[in-house]
This record gives structure tokens, C-alpha cells and sequence, in this order.
């Protein structure tokens, strides 16, 4: 009996003095960690894009019982909505965490180009063949040395060309229309090659400049399209012709990384891989499909799509050949032919 108890008592200071050497070290470790991290995005939740921010932060704050707590700013609204400059501000620490397009982290990332190159991936599964095979894991790689965490691929989409003129056909219905384009100067080599008049702004000052008419057209995922309801600023001529589509990178500031425990760093990688899968099926809803339902709803808002046969579709590639040609060093002649070979052998 006598020895029962003090083995009882030797356990519980075991225990006590176990629990005192744990506290400060949890209580020390959470000291670290912000209030608040903030969640750069171009769009908000009616997106896509925005709903894989919401459910990465959800994930997260469930997962880590609300030890990191994530908050959106949509509208790239931590830069003044300059989305060309997202990734310096992460790499600054202005953003603690981002959801961004390969287009607009391509200016300061040279290799994110890749995707801009004009009718290199004909189908999803030769998105799915860069991203999650090795072109994926070496852009991923280059992120590390750029200075961020990159975690997970989600997907903004394949880019439609709409304009509020005419419908598209040929390269040369393309003719003088001045044409909205991303921040990489890639996008006005294209639209210079097939004759159009690209001129280069933000997200945000797009939208007042087609509802204005300062511009005819643009290029977008068709999710972006009916979310923003581009129908209403005059775009009532949409053609599917797939040159390009913009993934999406899942990634957190380095010293905002190297300041969570492992098992959370863990937890937000997860959830990153997560929520990145289900954005891409929500930006491929309504497109992967028999018939393709989202363009018979973007019908029914009284725009006229265009689909181009392969023909069709031909002249735009030969059009702009030249410029893929003349990206490939810039970009990277062995990722570029990696890309290549990877598309050649995806499964279909
Ligand atoms: O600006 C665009 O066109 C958008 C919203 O698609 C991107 O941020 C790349």
C-alpha cells in the first residue's frame, strides 16, 4: 500500500514537472505566431479562385483549432491592386500567404512563362501533366530559390479570347482590336503576332475600361467571365480557342514558414494540397462535362460563343508560333522541351 502511494506520488510529479517543461515551450512557440496572416488573392469568393482561398483557410483554422488564423484580402487589395507586384510582396513579407496565377508572379519568375507560351497544352490532362509530374516539382523548385514556400497547383483556367466587336474566327477577325492584356509582356507578343492592339493593365482597371468601350476585348477563363459578368461590359463575343491556361500556386512567406512548429507546417501544406484539388474542379465545372453546360448558360445571357474546329484553330497556332519560338530561351529550352515530352506522354 505504502508503496503504491509514493510510487503514485513519483508519477504524478513525474507528470508536473513534464507538463512545466512542455508549457513554456507550446506557450512560447504560439507567442510567435500573428494574430491575424493575411491571404493575398486577385478575386474573391464568387470565384473559383477565391473559393480555394476560403476553403485553404477554413482547412487550416479547423486543423490547427484556430492557432493560425488566415484572413482573404480579394482585389490584391495589400498592393494597391497591382497584381504584378504580389510576389515581391510576398517575398517582402507585405503578404504572408497568396493564391496567385502563374501570369502575374511571371514578371519577377521567368520559368512561369511557361504556361503563357501560346497552344502548348491542348487538354486538361496536359495542365495535369505539368503540374503534378516533374515540370510541376522543378517550377516548384524555383519558387524555393525565388525566396517562398510553394505548398499546392490550383487552377485559374484555360483563357477565351471576348471582345464586344465581332466573333473570332480567324486570326484576322483579330484585326485592330484592342485587346486587354495580363502583365507579362509574353501576352503582347501574342496578341501583336496576330494583329491585334494589346495594351497592358491590372484587373481592376479592366473592367471600368470595358465598360467604357476604351477597350474591345480581353482573354479570360470562362469562370472569371460569368462571375464578373463580363456580358454586361459590352462582351458579347466569346471564342474558345484554349491558347493558354493560368494554374495556380498555393504559397507562404519564408520567415512566416520558418515561424510555425512542424506539425503546423504540416497542417497547412495539407490543407494547401486540399483545397488546391478542389478548386481545380470547381474551375473546371460546367467545362469538363459532355456538351459543356457553362457555355450553354453564357449563351443564354445573349452572348454568342464561337467554337473553332481544328482548322480553325490551326491558323491561330501557326500565327503565333514565332512566339513561342521566341520565348522558349527566355523561359527555358530544357523546361520548355520537358513540357513538351510530358504532354506527349500524358494519358488522355
Ligand atoms: O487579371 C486577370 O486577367 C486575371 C484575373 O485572370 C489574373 O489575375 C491573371
Amino acid at each position: 500500500m505504502k508503496l503504491r502511494r509514493s510510487l503514485l506520488a513519483l508519477c504524478t510529479a513525474a507528470a508536473a514537472a513534464a507538463a512545466l517543461t512542455a508549457l513554456p515551450f507550446a506557450a512560447s512557440a504560439q507567442a510567435n505566431y500573428k494574430p491575424e496572416y493575411k491571404m493575398s488573392l486577385v478575386v474573391g469568393t464568387a470565384f473559383p479562385w477565391g473559393k480555394g482561398g476560403e476553403i485553404w483557410a477554413n482547412l487550416v483554422k479547423e486543423r490547427t483549432q484556430g492557432r493560425i488564423n488566415i484572413k482573404l484580402y480579394p482585389g490584391v487589395s495589400l498592393i494597391q491592386g497591382d497584381q504584378t507586384r504580389e510576389f515581391s510582396a510576398l517575398r517582402q513579407g507585405v503578404i504572408d500567404m497568396a493564391i496567385g496565377s502563374t501570369i502575374n508572379w511571371s514578371p519577377q519568375v521567368k520559368q512561369l512563362n511557361l504556361f503563357s507560351m501560346p497552344f502548348l497544352m491542348p487538354d486538361y490532362a496536359a495542365i495535369d501533366a505539368l503540374t503534378q509530374g516533374e515540370v510541376g516539382k522543378d517550377i516548384f523548385k524555383t519558387l524555393e530559390k525565388a525566396g517562398v514556400v510553394p505548398l499546392a497547383w490550383g487552377e485559374n483556367g484555360y483563357r477565351e479570347i471576348t471582345n464586344s466587336k465581332r466573333p473570332i474566327r480567324t486570326p484576322d477577325d483579330l484585326k485592330g482590336l484592342k485587346i486587354r492584356v495580363v502583365g507579362s509582356p509574353l501576352f503582347a507578343d501574342t496578341f501583336t503576332a496576330l494583329g491585334a492592339n494589346p495594351t497592358q493593365m491590372s484587373w481592376a482597371d479592366a473592367q471600368p475600361a470595358f465598360a467604357s468601350g476604351a477597350v474591345d476585348g480581353q482573354e479570360n477563363p470562362m469562370s472569371i467571365f460569368t462571375a464578373a459578368k463580363l456580358q454586361n461590359v459590352g462582351q458579347k463575343n466569346v471564342t474558345m480557342w484554349g491558347y493558354v491556361a493560368d494554374p495556380l500556386v498555393f504559397v507562404v512567406n519564408k520567415e512566416v514558414w520558418e515561424s510555425w512548429t512542424p506539425a503546423d507546417q504540416a497542417i497547412v501544406r495539407q490543407a494547401a494540397i486540399d483545397a488546391g484539388k478542389q478548386e481545380i474542379v470547381i474551375a473546371r465545372k460546367g467545362l469538363v462535362e459532355p456538351g459543356q453546360p457553362l457555355l450553354k448558360d453564357i449563351e443564354a445571357l445573349g452572348v454568342n460563343v464561337v467554337k473553332l474546329s481544328p482548322e480553325q484553330r490551326e491558323a491561330f497556332v501557326k500565327a503565333t508560333r514565332p512566339v513561342y519560338n521566341k520565348w522558349k530561351p527566355t523561359v527555358g529550352a530544357d523546361l520548355v522541351a520537358k513540357a513538351e515530352k510530358a504532354i506527349a506522354a500524358r494519358a488522355k
